[in-house]
């Protein structure tokens, strides 16, 4: 049996999910009309403590769209390095909204304010003009990490004097609010929109959120509309998302401690670096340079062991606990990849 880290993505819905999607009141959400995309909204807007917000089909739309509310072309987008709107979106906040992107490289993924003042670009006959401040949290390609509520409030009272909006790429929000043991709403209070996944640790078969003020939600359900995102009965998946925003945010517990756990048994493999201390949420990435394999094929090592990780560069491995994923499995995927360091090169000749 195959067992699944590359992502969070990859959950199946649950038998109880299939059962809503097979029951839902259905309508024309374009016309506004879907009952189940309706009540989906409103609650979403509730937990987030935000006015309102809207169903769109990925989290990809959700950053398109929250980018577009807040920048004109020719904008610069302030955000981290590693950050998915600047690596991972096909460049939509080029495509779609005529902004670059100003990045800016910080220690885990998170920024400070200071870094932020410092990026901002001055009024000036050669600069484009600072258009928006986005922060991913938790910030997926250094592991996860979460953005400490005083950080968030320091950028926004600084975004607030220079009239900056700022943009949460909250992919993985829920996981953020369960680390620092607080209501979600209280990690989204200090910015102007946020985007949250459905379909990642909260486990849903498809679907992510864009929340914020009435105003801007209607302006995004036409951008929405733009995109191609007019999903029509889309309560079926609308469903199955009620189920995930209600019932499984109190589980990414066990899932941030079973990626404290494997990256624990890591942190004991020779030739594999990871700091388990700095494990918060669900994600572990792992160094294999010691083991002299280059990340891709250390993945497709594991591969043969069962074990599905990717590499995220040439010498790290991503791997994301969820819930199909267990304590036994990642005691399984420990083992394997023990065994793919001890067969390698380095491990052999040392
Ligand atoms: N992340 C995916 C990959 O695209 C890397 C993953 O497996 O983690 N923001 C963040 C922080 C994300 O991690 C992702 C997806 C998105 C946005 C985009 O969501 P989708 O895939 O629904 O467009």
């Amino acid at each position: 049996m195959t067992i699944d880290f590359r992502s969070d993505t990859v959950t199946r819905p649950t038998p109880e999910m299939r059962r809503a999607m097979a029951d839902a009141e259905v309508g024309d959400d374009v016309y506004g009309e879907d009952p189940t995309v309706n009540r989906l909204e409103r609650r979403a807007a509730e937990i987030l403590g935000k006015e309102a917000a809207l169903f769109v089909p990925t989290g990809t739309m959700a950053n398109t769209i929250g980018v577009k509310l807040h920048t004109e072309h020719g904008q610069e987008v302030i955000c981290e390095t590693r950050s998915h709107v600047f690596n991972y979106e096909l460049a939509m906040l080029a495509w779609f909204s005529g902004c670059v992107a100003r990045p800016v490289f910080a220690e885990d993924g998170i920024l400070r304010w200071e870094q932020i003042r410092k990026a901002i670009r001055p009024l000036g006959p050669h600069w484009a003009p600072t258009g928006l401040i986005e922060i991913e949290n938790t910030s997926n390609m250094t592991g996860g990490t979460v953005y400490p509520l005083e950080v968030i409030r320091e950028i926004s009272e600084g975004a607030s004097e220079h009239k900056l909006s700022i943009h949460m790429d909250g992919a993985r929000v829920f996981n953020a609010a369960e680390y620092l043991g607080k209501p979600v709403k209280d990690v989204v209070a200090d910015v102007d929109t946020v985007s949250f996944c459905l379909s990642k640790a909260l486990g849903a078969p498809v679907g992510s959120m864009i929340a914020g003020s009435g105003e801007l939600m209607r302006r995004a359900r036409l951008y929405r509309k733009r995109l191609g995102g007019g999903m029509r009965q889309a309560g079926v998946l609308a469903a199955a998302g009620l189920i995930a925003l209600e019932e499984h945010p109190r589980r990414l517990a066990s899932d941030h401690a079973n990626a404290r756990f494997l990256a624990e048994a890591l942190a004991r493999i020779p030739a594999i670096k990871v700091d388990a201390a700095k494990i918060q949420t669900n994600i572990v990435i792992f160094d294999v340079s010691g083991t002299e394999l280059p990340a891709a094929d250390f993945s497709s090592r594991l591969k043969a062991h069962g074990v599905l990780m990717n590499a995220v560069n040439e010498t790290h491995l991503r791997a994301v606990t969820h819930y199909d994923v267990s304590r036994e499995a990642a005691e399984t995927a420990a083992r394997a990849i023990a065994e793919v360091a001890s067969g390698s090169v380095r491990a052999q000749t040392v």
